[in-house]
């Protein structure tokens, strides 16, 4: 099928990034909206749009007839998922192709192998990419069998839902007499959330860092690495802050797992942007997770290399072979992107409202991708970003000084933001160094909180 028309399944900054990419290739656009988000800009700027639901996810952006009716109405030939909402769903992109679209994305049954942990690890492992030492696969009930295992890998280990990742339906266990109750507890709750009872045991690892590495493939036996990110500034399995490349990592680290990552891709013939999540402690990187969409911290990648990773996976979902070889890859300095939060800086409560106030940094190498504009009202009923600040310099030292002059440029008022906690963080000394690992922030916030209670109680 020829790719005309692109439904955007999606909202906020992600939305009108990908309108970007379509305009760029000269397809045309429909956007998907809720009655909250009649103002956003890329309902303004796409060529046609329609609401789908109330406020409520669960009614417009996860409401699979609704979107499917949409493009049917509006004769899409294709639709993008961005990340988050239905981005995941093999339901959805099985639904999505029934109805005789093109998901822009992998296959339903790629994501569904990715979406299940294990049949994840053992695929990768096959396919040669290092995973954490633990289960063969799913536990089963024998806890003799699970004591001896778990005696092998070494405590402490770590319980994982098989239907879970991005941190839900976890739990560690540090000695023997805790591990029947941990797995009987894990499993309840993977049941619960995930409808999946099946769980996994693994190592764990106490202070790694989160390294990613970005691939793109085409489905017709090409695949490239687009190096690694460190997305280990995080709160509550959120990042903050992200950068590429990732701190310490050298060129031969990067090739070596980077082309494992590349081959696993077309070993199991994965189509569009992918990221390949790693914990890395003691130099050595571990596969924990596949996640199957484009991710909010691609802007990173794309700075260092070049590369337009959401124009490219529209273009292979078109059916086009890659437009880059390996051999045009290169990294050429150091990116960082701060996510810009509506929310209170100190306790991290949502801040909605109205938008009284903007005023966008720029000059080379700074980049501003966002949906907002003066004026806007940031609703209440969707998660609090308002814009990626990225910028890129020559070296890391550069980028950081960098990001320091465009936050201090950036004026978003009527709301509360997180930007003076980027300005801490960008100028904390683990930070400077780099290489911090993925407690670094909760700790560090842990302990100012502690010491303005001191202060209050003096
Ligand atoms: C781990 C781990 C330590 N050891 N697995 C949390 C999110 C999910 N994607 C996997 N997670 C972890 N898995 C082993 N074997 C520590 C975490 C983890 C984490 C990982 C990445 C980024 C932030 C994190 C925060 C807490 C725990």
């Amino acid at each position: 099928m020829k790719l005309e028309k692109v439904l955007i399944a999606n909202r906020g900054e992600i939305a009108l990034r990908v309108l970007r990419a379509c305009r760029q290739l000269g397809l045309a656009t429909v956007a998907v909206h809720s009655t909250a988000d009649r103002d956003l800009m890329h309902v303004k700027l796409a060529d046609e749009s329609i609401c789908i639901g109330p406020p409520a996810p669960k009614d417009s952006y996860l409401n699979i007839p609704s979107i499917i009716a949409a493009a049917e109405s509006s004769g899409a030939s294709a639709i993008h998922p961005g990340y988050g909402f239905l981005s995941e769903s093999a339901d959805f992109a099985e639904m999505v192709e029934k109805s005789g679209f093109i998901f822009i994305g992998p296959t339903a049954d790629t994501i569904r192998l990715m979406g299940d942990k294990v049949s994840a690890k053992k695929a990768m492992q096959k396919a040669g990419v290092p995973c954490v030492p633990g289960s063969a696969g799913a536990l089963g009930d024998d806890i003799n069998e699970n004591k001896k295992l778990a005696s092998k890998i070494g405590y402490p280990i770590i319980i994982k839902a098989a239907g879970g990742g991005g941190g839900r339906g976890m739990r560690v266990v540090r000695k023997e007499e805790d591990l029947e109750q941990s797995i009987a507890l894990t499993k309840r709750e993977a049941d619960m959330f995930f409808n999946n009872p099946s769980v996994y045991m693994e190592k764990f690892l106490e202070n790694p860092r989160h390294i990613e590495f970005q691939i793109l493939s085409d489905g017709q036996g090409h695949a490239v690495y687009l190096g690694e990110r460190d997305c280990s500034m995080q709160r509550r399995n959120q990042k903050v802050l992200e950068e590429a490349p990732a701190p310490f990592i050298t060129a031969e680290q990067r090739k070596t797992i980077g082309s494992r990552c590349a081959k696993a891709c077309v070993d199991i013939g994965y189509r569009g942007a992918g990221t390949f999540e790693f914990l890395y402690e003691n130099g050595e990187f571990y596969f924990i997770e596949m996640n199957t969409r484009v991710q909010v911290e691609h802007p990173v990648t794309e700075m260092i290399t070049g590369v337009d990773i959401v124009r490219e996976m529209i273009s292979v979902c078109a059916g086009n072979t890659l437009s880059v070889k390996q051999s045009d890859i290169k990294i050429q300095g150091h990116a960082f992107e701060c996510r810009i939060n509506a929310e209170d800086p100190k306790t991290f409560i949502p801040s909605p409202g109205t938008i009284s106030w903007l005023h966008v940094p720029g000059g080379p190498g700074v980049r501003w991708d966002s949906h907002v504009y003066q004026g806007y009202k940031v609703p209440p009923y969707y998660d609090s970003l308002v814009g990626k600040l990225i910028v890129h310099d020559d070296t890391r030292e550069l980028a950081r000084l960098r990001m320091l002059e465009a936050l201090d440029e950036l004026v978003l008022e009527g709301i509360k933001t997180n930007i003076p906690l980027h300005k801490d963080l960008l100028t904390d000394p683990a930070e400077i160094r780099g290489g911090a690992s993925i407690h670094y922030l909760e700790k560090k916030l842990e302990e100012q909180s502690e010491k303005t209670a001191e202060v209050k109680s003096k």
